[in-house]
């Protein structure tokens, strides 16, 4: 009897050892696990994880094959507001507004003080797309062709610019090439834009067989209805259409539906909030309509603009100033490092209304 309870006491310490054991692997395993997905965080949105993005008929794929919506914000024009685009910035953006592109507007009239005149512009140019590609996000680079109309006005330039570009950046799936933001006044696909995209392309294409193209449309972007006549050889090209909630409506979200049925990708690089003005008047309700449409189309948006300009389409109130990291003194002497000025705590009417659209 002694040896039978002796037996049962054994195997009940035995099970009881074996199972603390037990739970000891368990929870190893599960801190490893923990750490290696800690270690292995995949940014589903970023440009990593998608890759090359490719044109199919009227979709933008990613590297996997899979339909891909790009969302994003344009700079202002960065020779006036470049001191706002800071590293610290940009991760605030994509962190907590989930964006995962960020355009960047090289004005290009000498008369804007633009590229032409001020070919330093291109330093700030590299050190943006730099810290998109660190911030793994797509980064668009815009040749913000405006005043000056016609991209032939200054194709010689256009040509050195993005050889140089393409070819630094040949082997990075992050950069988009945006190759004149909006043509405009008298110009016409077939006598100007299309024979200088021919141009350009190939010189893009020549360093970075991969890259993506944006072309801009006649009419300041809205024009799709010439190209769809005479679309572009080139593969991977997708046509930029610019809208302004206030003075664009369904007839022009007509139009893309008829330039998409003839397999045929439009990409809105920019858009606002306002009229075509870029002031004035906020239209919330036409442009969250036009936001589900382009949802519900899976078709890419990048927002006008960010900047603290006393304008109605800045997302930045004008006290907004991008301060360093700063020592702050207490009373008893102690020092405490602050950081700069968090942009979401200088937010306009604007700038709550496309936040909540971008995060919902
Ligand atoms: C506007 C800016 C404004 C600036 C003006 C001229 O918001 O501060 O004075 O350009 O440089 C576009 C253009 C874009 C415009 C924007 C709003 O691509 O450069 O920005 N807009 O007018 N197309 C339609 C509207």
């Amino acid at each position: 009897m002694k040896k039978v309870i002796k037996f049962i006491i054994f195997i009940i310490i035995g099970s009881l050892t074996c199972y603390g054991i037990y739970n000891d692997i368990d929870r190893v395993n599960k801190q490893k696990i923990v750490k290696t997905t800690k270690e292995e965080v995949i940014d589903y949105n970023g440009a990593k994880y998608n890759g090359w993005l490719q044109v199919s008929g009227n979709k933008l794929l990613n590297e996997h094959k899979k339909e891909i919506q790009l969302k994003g914000i344009s700079t202002h024009g960065i020779q006036w507001f470049g001191h706002l685009y800071t590293y610290e910035n940009l991760q605030n953006l994509k962190d907590t507004w989930g964006i995962n592109t960020f355009r960047i507007s090289l004005y290009t009239d000498p008369n804007s003080d633009g590229y032409i005149k001020n070919k330093e512009l291109k330093n700030q140019v590299i050190k943006l797309i730099d810290y998109s590609i660190k911030l793994d996000m797509y980064v668009i680079v815009d040749w913000h062709i405006l005043n000056d109309n016609n991209p032939q006005t200054y194709k010689k330039e256009a040509i050195e610019f993005f050889n140089e570009i393409s070819k630094k950046y040949k082997n990075n799936n992050n950069v988009i090439y945006e190759i004149c933001n909006e043509p405009n006044g008298n110009v016409t696909w077939e006598k100007d834009i299309y024979p200088y995209a021919n141009d350009i392309i190939k010189v893009i294409r020549k360093n970075s067989k991969k890259a993506l193209v944006i072309v801009g449309t006649p009419d300041w972007c809205k024009d799709l209805d010439s190209v769809s006549k005479k679309p572009l050889k080139y593969k991977n090209v997708i046509y930029s259409l610019h809208f302004y909630a206030g003075s664009h409506d369904k007839k022009l979200r007509d139009k893309i539906d008829k330039f998409r049925e003839k397999d045929l990708a439009v990409f809105v690089s920019e858009c606002g909030i306002t009229d075509v003005s870029g002031n004035g008047k906020i239209y919330e309700e036409k442009f969250k309509e036009w936001i589900n449409y382009l949802d519900e189309k899976n078709i890419s948006w990048i927002f006008w603009a960010l900047s603290n300009k006393n304008e109605s389409s800045s997302l930045l109130t004008e006290d907004y100033e991008v301060l360093d990291s700063y020592i702050e003194i207490g009373d008893n002497g102690s020092l405490t490092v602050k950081k700069g000025n968090d942009l979401n705590d200088y937010l306009t009417e604007v700038g709550y209304i496309v936040k909540n659209i971008m995060t919902k």
